[in-house]
């Protein structure tokens, strides 16, 4: 495909040393499970004990094999334009017994990794949490546990002072709610507990936890700047109806604020704090938890945006003796004509990315922040094969023009983004859905080696790097 805006001649120009890469994690795409001293992570036991809950019951122990292969990657990387990349440290590779012994093979590769990518001009973004608890933290009670909150942040201490000469963007935590929503709420992942005030306590305790190994950051007196990868799903209400429009605040409480104004504004949202509190869910919070979380706002976030929430008032009551969920207080809304993914069965809308930059240039102090991951996971991509052998992704460079049209009316108009990252880079194992949807500019065939062949998309990404626009 030819871009036909080229150089001088672009419609959507974006401002000088835009962040343009993609995201990924340690888990997704390491594989090396068991290799060089690593040990389980909720992931590895949760199929070892279950793998009927994965896709095709494919498990977590060669994810794409990026711990063999990521010199390769990190040329593909060029190749596709990528200036920024993010990945994250493995809590169980680097100290794989939680608190303790470091682990010098994964210190000399993650020290790899990084200058790899630095040598290629690349700036490594590194995150210390993507939904990967080690086994033996878990085992004490994951984040219920106030000493895995210090194992935490004795690890990312670790990893500032190993690391942190040469890695300047760093975050806490990627989607911190998912693992609230996912092991504590809806019976998604391990440890599958269905329990909204246990759910809530796991909450409070990532906040301390992140707003903790910000405080060591900052004392640490490193060069870079320290901030949390946050995924936001703004909530419509289906009319203006004040019922409507009330039930849409909630959601917004419970899956947006809940999160974003303590890692920004250092308190939790005085309404939902209410909510909880009438009905006797607010979890323990300890001393000093409070002034740590308030002393500690971030530098810059980091948005995944995929899609909205769309709500209505309830029309039913929930049953009285039913446990609390949060939507005894909303209905899901399903919009007429809305448009979907629908091998991933998420809306796709695009100027909700624009609404996100609105929201955080006028109520969140406009701070610095990047689109740290936006994509599109499609099933069966290998019916797209060209005849000379690349997939070709019309659908995925539409989805990202569609969506960074917004993004660039969002900077018009004063939004302080930073950048764009695409999830993801190559192919990568996504959880229980292991390799069903395929997300990469790189393709990975997992029946032929792990092969890496890049996509058409990849192609475009590198086009819209170089020019800075389209
Ligand atoms: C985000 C996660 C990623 C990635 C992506 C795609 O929520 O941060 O880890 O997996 O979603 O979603 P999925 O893999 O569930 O299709």
């Amino acid at each position: 495909m030819e871009t036909t805006n080229q150089g001088n001649n672009l419609t959507y120009r974006f401002p000088k040393n835009f962040w343009w890469g993609s995201a990924a994690s340690g888990p997704q795409t390491e594989g090396a499970a068991a290799t060089d001293g690593r040990k389980a992570s909720i992931w590895d036991y949760w199929f070892s004990i279950q793998p009927e809950c994965f896709h095709n019951q494919v498990g977590p122990a060669n994810t794409s094999n990026f711990y063999h292969q990521f010199k390769e990657d990190i040329q593909l990387m060029k190749e596709t334009g990528h200036n920024s990349f993010r990945t994250s440290i493995q809590w169980s590779r680097l100290i794989p017994d939680g608190v303790g012994e470091v682990n010098e093979k994964a210190v000399a590769f993650y020290n790899q990794v990084i200058d790899e990518l630095i040598a290629n001009g690349i700036e490594p973004f590194m995150n210390l949490y993507h939904f990967d608890m080690p086994m033996c933290m878990q085992e004490k009670d994951g984040w219920e546990s106030r000493e895995v909150i210090d194992a935490y942040v004795n690890f990312a201490e670790t990893c500032f002072k190993l690391f942190g000469d040469r890695v300047k963007y760093w975050f806490t935590f990627n989607e911190p709610i998912v693992p609230v929503e996912a092991g504590y709420l809806y019976n998604w992942h391990f440890p599958n507990v269905v329990d909204f005030k246990r759910g809530a306590l796991v909450a409070h305790n990532t906040i301390v936890a992140h707003a903790k190994a910000v405080e060591v950051f900052k004392k640490l007196n490193l060069p870079g700047q320290i901030g949390i990868i946050l995924n936001l799903t703004p909530s419509y209400p289906r009319s203006q109806d004040p019922e409507d429009v009330k039930a849409a605040h909630i959601a917004d409480l419970f899956f947006n604020r809940s999160f974003l104004d303590p890692v920004t504004k250092g308190e939790y949202p005085r309404d939902l704090v209410e909510i909880l509190r009438e009905r006797d869910l607010l979890p323990t919070v300890e001393a000093g938890d409070l002034a740590v979380i308030r002393d500690n706002p971030i530098d810059m976030l980091g948005v995944n945006y995929y899609q909205p929430r769309r709500v209505k008032a309830k029309e039913e009551p929930a049953p009285h003796d039913a446990p609390f969920m949060p939507e005894h207080l909303f209905d899901p809304y399903i919009m007429p004509g809305r448009k979907i993914n629908p091998h991933r069965g998420w809306e796709i809308c695009e100027e909700v990315i624009y609404d996100i930059m609105v929201d955080i240039r006028d109520h969140y102090g406009n701070i610095p922040f990047f689109i740290s991951e936006n994509g599109m996971g499609v099933e069966g991509e290998v019916k797209f094969r060209h005849e000379e052998g690349f997939i070709e992704d019309d659908y995925r460079i539409e989805f990202i023009q569609e969506h960074l049209k917004w993004v660039h009316k969002g900077l018009q108009e004063g939004a302080n983004c930073l950048g764009y990252h695409l999830w993801t880079f190559m192919d990568n194992w996504s959880w229980t859905n292991a390799y069903k949807n395929r997300y990469g500019l790189v393709e990975v065939d997992l029946t032929n080696n792990f092969k890496r062949t890049i996509k058409k998309s990849g192609r475009w990404y590198k086009r819209l790097s170089e020019n800075n626009g389209f």
